[in-house]
């Protein structure tokens, strides 16, 4: 009976210190020790060798035995349960979809240019661009604007300190005499982009916004052309329904010139305040390209003739989407941008 008490002091002290990295541990406790061929069955089979009036010490000798080792068994259930939750955390679904992502939306003077853009691409326009920091040749000499020109003042234009002679574009144009000087004809293009003047900024200036300028130059281009160039593109872009008008105007690198004016969108040319109670809101400035840009350029004013126009886009949106404050343009607030649609 001594070998068999030394047996469960030695048992004792292997279940204590019992571990083992196989992720069934319990398991493989219960079947080595508690198990139908286990240390406890075969120490229990010991009773039978064990003299009478030693009995009832063995018995409660096992019996603290048995309990031992089940709780030992139960502590590693519960060491295996809290592992296998600790790395499958039950807390979050892995199978749900996830949060969408919040879609941006495409700025409103984006969308209008893309929109310009697409028209006028349809009637055989290429997209041409340029540098927005610009040589006095390419933004004024170029153009025909003689050096006195208003234009050309430090309170309007954007001049660069260390050169005189560099400016801040003040309208795409000169993307227009680059293209002319390569000297490839016919030219066909409009001239999307940003350009700067030094104005205060309030609701109706600022001091840079967006242009888009058209250019053709070919063999016989006549005001006719222009003329139904610029309806095709207003039909387009704000309805079947809209009318057109011509004014007169002077730019100094069209001949003749005009200012065209569309039927007010809001009132229908009822009158209202957005068209001032005329009916009409200006939209572009337009003409025929003047003779002297053409010589300025290298190319024979007497074969080619050519018009062009120039919108700002800002005026455009503004009158589409009725927004009253240039601002809002260049202030980012999304409270303002997410209301655009990409369909227009
Ligand atoms: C306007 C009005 C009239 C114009 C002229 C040219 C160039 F460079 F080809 F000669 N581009 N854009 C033009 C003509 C622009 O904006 C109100």
């Amino acid at each position: 009976m001594e070998d068999v008490l030394q047996q469960i002091t030695q048992y004792k002290k292997e279940i204590t210190e019992f571990t083992s990295a196989d992720k069934n541990i319990a398991e493989t406790f219960r079947i080595k020790y508690l198990g139908t061929k286990g240390v406890i069955k075969s120490v229990m089979g010991e009773m039978k060798n064990v003299p009478n009036e030693k009995k009832r010490e063995f018995g409660q000798i096992l019996n603290e035995f048995k309990l031992f080792a089940e709780n030992k068994y139960q502590a590693l259930r519960e060491s295996t349960v809290n592992r296998l939750q600790s790395t499958v955390d039950h807390s979050i679904d892995l199978t749900l979809p996830g949060d969408a992502l919040p879609l941006g939306s495409r700025h409103p003077i984006s969308l209008v240019r893309n929109k310009i853009i697409s028209i006028f691409q349809r009637l055989g326009f290429a997209v041409a661009e340029g540098p927005e920091i610009e040589d006095d040749w390419h933004n004024f000499t170029a153009l025909n604007l003689p050096e006195d020109h208003p234009a050309r003042d430090m309170q309007d234009t954007f001049y660069i300190s260390q050169n005189p002679d560099w400016m801040l574009r003040t309208h795409t144009s000169n993307v227009q005499v680059r293209e002319m000087e390569k000297g490839k004809l016919p030219i066909r293009i409009i001239c999307p982009g940003r350009v700067y003047r030094n104005e205060t900024i309030s609701a109706r200036a600022h001091c840079f916004f967006h242009q888009v300028e058209g250019l053709y130059i070919a063999e016989n281009v006549s005001f006719a052309d222009l003329k139904q160039t610029l309806y095709f593109f207003v039909k387009e872009m704000f309805g079947q329904d809209v009318k057109i008008r011509f004014r007169p105007s002077y730019f100094p690198f069209t001949e003749p010139s005009a200012e065209m004016d569309i039927s007010c969108l809001i009132c229908n040319g009822e009158g209202c305040n957005i068209c001032k109670q005329t009916g009409w809101v200006e939209i572009l400035g337009c003409g025929m390209v003047h003779p002297n840009l053409l010589e300025n350029c290298k190319i024979d004013s007497n074969k080619y003739s050519g018009f062009a126009f120039g919108m700002g886009i800002e005026r455009i949106t503004m009158l589409k989407y009725q927004i009253k404050d240039l601002r809002l343009f260049s202030e980012n607030d999304v409270r303002f941008l997410k209301q655009f649609t990409s369909a227009i």
